[in-house]
């Protein structure tokens, strides 16, 4: 039914002949899903897109909340060969205008509550048709979906075409759509399920968003292709997601999601005894959570590192020594390599660029090839921006960025989207946007501005400037007013400076 698909062939293939089972049960409600559920719903979005016109290759974004619907869209969206762009609910519209305008979908779901604001929007980045899901599965989609005739074959993609686009911030400036391939999602999941052992008697625990990777295409197609289920939660809750371990078998989640957790009283080797794997990812785990986590469960955190252009490129192994503080070794296909800035080999031992390449290498930045160049070396290492080490076992270690981002409680933050918009205010001579280390999130926002000679913009309308621009979790939480940004004699901002200076807070310069 969907072998000429690359992706939905392989994600459905482990459930044909069971589609009695379940394979979803909402954490709130505790309705269940089943595969053939799933999959026929998936079958009559796919139809609806089809009587809509969309051709493979049209490009379909969503910005909706997390569902079995909105899986089932996602999958509908491969079925009918065209390529899924999903959007944080968090992005206020300023946000969205530039994706659409960016990546010209034809067709744009959004949340019913925000059709009003969002209609004119996509209509001036030229979509097609806007249609509704809310989180409850009610919407213009479900019902096209109602009328139009299923798609029952699936239509025909390789491994080559493109499945999806996620937006990752740029160091330098505007967000860019990295386009990956049928073959890129396939091969990577199929990759983790066969070395995180999923089967189809594991049950995960679904609290992550569906529009990142992490979500999506590591969570939701792990589990999918082995056939298991998943337990959704819309929203992270510590305590709920404890309630839920008696009936799952494992767990993916960024550092917070157990940080949190050690906050919870009952989490107990006890509580856990069900469990088989804890998956973190996204942001670094401190060795002091691993430890804490080790000694309260008796597991030891299976920790992987990736990236939105590459799906997944290390994890600590299943079966085998999990080092805390390393992302473990490349998985089997991809290759990984410590460069210098001309792509030259460090010494073994030394810290180094990490590069990858291999079948999990997106293909590209949607139409900037030259920032896919800058990226991308001519023989296929792909640049990531992240400086590792390697130990003498091979295990993987991040040690530092040469990209400029801020990562707090597993999203991206990339400080020149701030900076620009704080610059461009009347009074601001220039700002600066670091990160500081954060109990909860890992990492917050902090900025340093300086004013114009004579203004008295304040801290609170900085604030107030930037919020309707920028999805709540990229607002700075602290602004400092500063005479001057610490530069070296290069004239290069010493963010490193900043954050030691702003680190603790009561201690550092009372000048805001
Ligand atoms: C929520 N807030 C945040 C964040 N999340 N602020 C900064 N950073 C955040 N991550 C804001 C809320 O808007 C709220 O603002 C206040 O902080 C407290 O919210 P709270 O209810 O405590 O937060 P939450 O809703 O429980 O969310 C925390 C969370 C969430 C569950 C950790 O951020 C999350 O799901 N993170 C996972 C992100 C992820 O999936 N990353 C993967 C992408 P106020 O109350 O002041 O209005 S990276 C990826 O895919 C790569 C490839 C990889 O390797 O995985
Ligand atoms: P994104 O651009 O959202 O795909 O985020 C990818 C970045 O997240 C990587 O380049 C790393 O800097 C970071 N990252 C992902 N997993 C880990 C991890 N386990 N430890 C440290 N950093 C990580």
């Amino acid at each position: 039914m969907t072998s000429d698909n690359h992706l939905a062939h392989a994600l459905r293939t482990a459930s044909v002949g069971r589609e009695d089972a379940i394979f979803a049960t909402d954490a709130t409600s505790g309705a269940t899903t089943t595969y053939g559920e799933l999959w026929a719903q998936a079958a009559a979005m796919a139809g609806a897109l089809t009587a809509l016109g969309v051709v493979p290759g049209d490009r379909v974004a969503v910005q909706i909340e997390k569902s079995i619907s909105g899986l089932a869209c996602y999958l509908g969206t491969i079925m009918a060969g065209t390529i899924h762009l999903p959007l944080n609910t968090g992005y206020p519209a300023a946000e969205v205008s530039y994706f659409l305008t960016d990546a010209g979908p034809r067709i744009f779901v959004c949340d019913p509550s925000k059709l009003d604001a969002l209609t004119p929007v996509a209509e001036r980045a030229g979509v097609t048709h806007v249609l509704t899901l809310d989180a409850d599965g009610l919407g213009t989609l479900t019902d096209a979906a109602r009328d139009a005739s299923p798609l029952l074959h699936a239509v025909a993609r390789g491994a080559d075409d493109l499945a999806a686009f996620l937006y990752t911030s740029g160091t330098t400036g505007r967000s860019k759509g990295a386009m990956l391939t049928h073959g890129n999602l396939a091969s990577n999941a199929a990759v983790l399920r066969d070395l995180w052992q999923f089967t189809a008697d594991d049950v995960l625990i679904h609290a992550l968003p569906v529009f990142h990777t992490h979500g999506l295409f590591v969570a939701i197609n792990v589990t999918l292709m082995a056939g298991g289920a998943i337990i959704l939660h819309r929203a992270f809750d510590a305590a709920a997601i404890l309630a839920d371990f008696p009936w799952a078998t494992t767990l993916m989640g960024v550092p917070t999601f157990y940080t949190r957790l050690l906050d919870q009283p009952g989490l107990t080797a006890d509580a856990c005894a069900g469990m088989r794997l804890f998956v973190s990812g996204s942001a670094p785990m401190l060795l002091d959570t691993h430890l804490k986590w080790r000694d309260r469960t008796g597991h030891t955190v299976l920790e992987r590192y990736g990236m939105t252009e590459t799906c997944m490129n290390t994890s600590n192994p299943y079966d085998g020594l999990r080092k805390p503080g390393t992302v473990g070794l490349p998985l089997p296909g991809v290759d990984l390599r410590l460069a210098d800035a001309d792509g030259q080999a460090v010494p073994p031992g030394e810290p180094g660029g990490i590069e990858v390449r291999g079948p999990n290498l997106f293909k590209g930045y949607w139409q900037m090839p030259e920032k896919t160049a800058a990226d991308m070396r001519p023989d296929g290492w792909f640049i990531t921006g992240d400086i590792g080490q390697i130990d003498d076992d091979g295990y993987v270690s991040i040690v530092g960025r040469s990209k400029d981002l801020i990562i707090s409680g597993g999203y991206n933050i990339y400080p020149k989207e701030i900076e620009a918009l704080i610059d461009d205010m009347d009074g601001v001579s220039e700002s600066s946007a670091f990160g500081l280390p954060d109990p909860d999130f890992g990492e917050s926002v902090a900025v340093a501005v300086v004013l114009d000679k004579g203004a008295t913009v304040t801290p609170d309308q900085i604030s107030a400037a930037i919020a309707p621009q920028l999805a709540r979790y990229k607002h700075p939480r602290i602004v400092h007013i500063v005479s001057e940004l610490p530069r070296n004699t290069m004239g290069k901002v010493q963010k490193n400076q900043l954050r030691d200076t702003y680190a603790a807070p009561m201690s550092g310069p009372r000048d805001s």
